[in-house]
């Protein structure tokens, strides 16, 4: 939540100290946050993350719901705090109460629920989740249930218009909670494979632990990342050099395990958002403490970095732990608790991961990646992604001549360098047929033409007429040709659209852009653009296909529904 509101908020997650928290929340003192609202400590975040699958849905519901809260418990003084019913009417379910909560802010701005004072999840549209919403692919979403968009579609002075069109951008004030929405779940990503018990109570004054120096600023009017074509140039930035050194810094917390690592990482992450916003060059230790979200100790690395070009703790900070669990991060599959865990076993090498060293075991795809670690860290040029899939467009329409195959991601917006290859398999269905049973048969002719090699993922149902298949690829007959990451989309007709959107990105123009959509009562996912969500009772998640779905089959109507200009694949550059 872009400001703390006892009314909307339902839990309160912070590893701050209690003076830091209290001046997060804009109150005095602990005893001034109802009873009814938990303040936990990220472990608890963790605690959901780490046994989500191997709980069963009581003992899930449990961790969710007042029964273990005071476990994780971030203040002593408030250990009770949220194992009492809510004083909000609500004769038939718990829940209700804060679903009326959040009805009734929803006059006023976005009702999500969970404030933070550190990290903590927002309000990620599911990836081709179970129709419950799950843990999406590309996003770490232990929560999402807690957060709701509104129920009903609010229309908005410009709905179906574009913002060119009206001067007056009437969202413009929530530009600053997409900036937060991506700050918070880059310290999510850093967690990487997710089993890592990666949260500390770090409750003490950390060297980056900078607490805001200021009162909130008036909310920015800037509009929406998604409505604006220009974005301005990372060498434009007349604070560059000092963004890209704490950025390093950054980046040696997250890869750390420490006590108060992920609490430094997510402070200078603030404060590099807040250099990349400030207009002029820093020239002054005052000046840089003035900038709201920066503190005193960051404003101090500035002035190093100002007198000297350079920031002795980063080499402090680069230690063999560090370049170890890089290494071993650089496997698919890998996050940075399994290469933590690896590293405590004494493997420094991949050479002592292929061996074994300490009893250490791959699963099958970690030792694919293990394989490919070097072409699998290499993009590949543009050419190549494009030879690849012209060998496996006409392979496809052999099956199927009316078979729609399109390649997505970063090759549609026109990057010169590909990660991987996204492609999207539909086929209209005017004819009464439907491409259900193409994709294994595709899969099996392409492993056929060696053009696939390994598999990582399958589909559930490969017959669903929507599925998902990860795979390595290479381009036959050439020797020495690399393996690259393939991923095939199959999706309905109906959700080409949505699906083109979503794959095509990029990653922050789709943050946006769903953004946008929530706080105009939608919820904007891969599958289409939905109004009048409604949420599970039981367990609050947003059901998938529980709201009336408003556009899906076409990108143009979804961006004119939500007042988005239109902008060709390769103006959706954002990141
Ligand atoms: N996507 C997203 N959010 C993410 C990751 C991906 O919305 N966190 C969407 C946008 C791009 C699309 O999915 C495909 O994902 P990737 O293949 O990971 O990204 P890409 O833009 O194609 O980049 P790359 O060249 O690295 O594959
Ligand atoms: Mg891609």
């Amino acid at each position: 939540m872009p400001e703390y509101n006892p009314n909307v908020t339902t839990h309160i997650i912070t590893d701050a100290p209690e003076g830091t928290t209290l001046r997060a929340l804009g109150v005095k003192r602990l005893k001034d946050i109802p009873e009814h609202i938990p303040t936990l400590k990220w472990s608890w975040v963790v605690s959901g993350i780490n046994h989500k699958n191997s709980l069963s849905k009581e003992e899930f519901d449990a961790r969710l719901d007042g029964d273990i809260l005071f476990l994780h418990a971030a203040f002593h003084e408030r250990m009770d705090a949220g194992r009492k019913p809510q004083p909000i009417a609500a004769p038939s379910f718990r829940k209700k109460g804060k679903e009326r909560a959040a009805e009734q802010n929803r006059g006023d701005g976005p009702s999500h629920g969970v404030a933070s004072t550190s990290a903590a999840t927002q309000d990620v549209p599911a990836l081709f989740s179970e129709s419950e919403g799950d843990v999406p692919a590309h996003s770490s979403r232990p929560f999402g249930a807690l957060i709701s968009p509104p129920t009903s579609p609010r229309r908005s002075p410009v709905h179906g218009q574009s913002s060119k069109e009206n001067n007056h951008d009437p969202l413009a004030e929530f530009y600053p909670q997409a900036h937060k929405q991506r700050q918070q779940e880059d310290e999510w990503s850093s967690l990487g494979d997710l089993d890592a018990d990666a949260s500390e109570d770090v409750g003490t004054d950390s060297d980056a632990g900078d607490p805001e120096p200021h009162p909130p600023a008036p909310r920015q009017k800037r509009g929406w990342t998604c409505d604006k074509k220009e974005v301005q140039a990372k060498g434009d930035c007349p604070n560059q050099d000092i963004i890209d050194k704490l950025t390093q810094l950054m980046e040696l917390h997250k890869a750390k395990m420490g006590d108060d690592d992920h609490w430094r990482a997510f402070s200078y992450s603030k404060s590099i958002r807040a250099l990349r916003n400030y207009p002029r060059r820093i020239k002054t230790y005052e000046e840089a403490r003035g900038i709201r979200g920066v503190g005193e100790k960051t404003a101090k690395k500035i002035e190093e970095i100002l007198q000297t070009g350079d920031l002795q703790r980063i080499k402090y900070e680069k230690t063999k732990d560090v370049e170890v669990t890089r290494l071993f991060q650089g496997i698919y599959g890998v996050g940075q608790s399994i290469a933590f865990k690896w590293y405590s076993a004494g493997c420094r090498t991949l050479d002592d991961l292929r061996a074994g060293k300490g009893g250490v075991k791959l699963s099958p795809v970690q030792e694919i990646g293990l394989q490919y670690y070097d072409d699998l860290n290499d993009r590949m040029p543009r050419a190549e992604a494009k030879a690849i899939f012209e060998l496996i467009k006409p392979i496809a329409l052999s099956i199927d001549p009316k078979l729609y195959i399109e390649i997505m991601g970063s090759y549609r917006r026109g990057k010169a360098d590909c990660g991987d290859i996204d492609i999207l398999i539909t086929r209209p269905v005017d004819d009464g047929n439907t491409h259900r049973g193409v994709l294994p048969c595709l899969l099996q002719k392409l492993h056929a033409a060696d053009i696939i090699t390994e598999d990582l993922a399958l589909p559930e149902d490969p017959d669903d007429l929507e599925a998902i298949y990860r795979g390595l690829c290479h381009v036959p007959d050439v020797k020495g040709s690399k393996r690259r990451r393939i991923d095939f989309l199959s999706v309905p007709w109906t959700a080409r659209g949505a699906a083109l959107l979503y794959y095509t990105g990029d990653d922050i123009f789709n943050r946006a852009i769903r953004m946008k959509a929530n706080v105009l009562g939608y919820s904007l996912n891969q599958k289409g653009l939905f109004g009048n969500i409604v949420r599970d009772p039981r367990d609050r998640r947003i059901k998938m296909n529980a709201g009336v779905l408003v556009a899906s089959e076409t990108e143009e109507e979804i961006f004119k529904i939500l007042g988005v200009p239109w902008q060709e694949p390769h103006e959706r550059v954002r990141g």
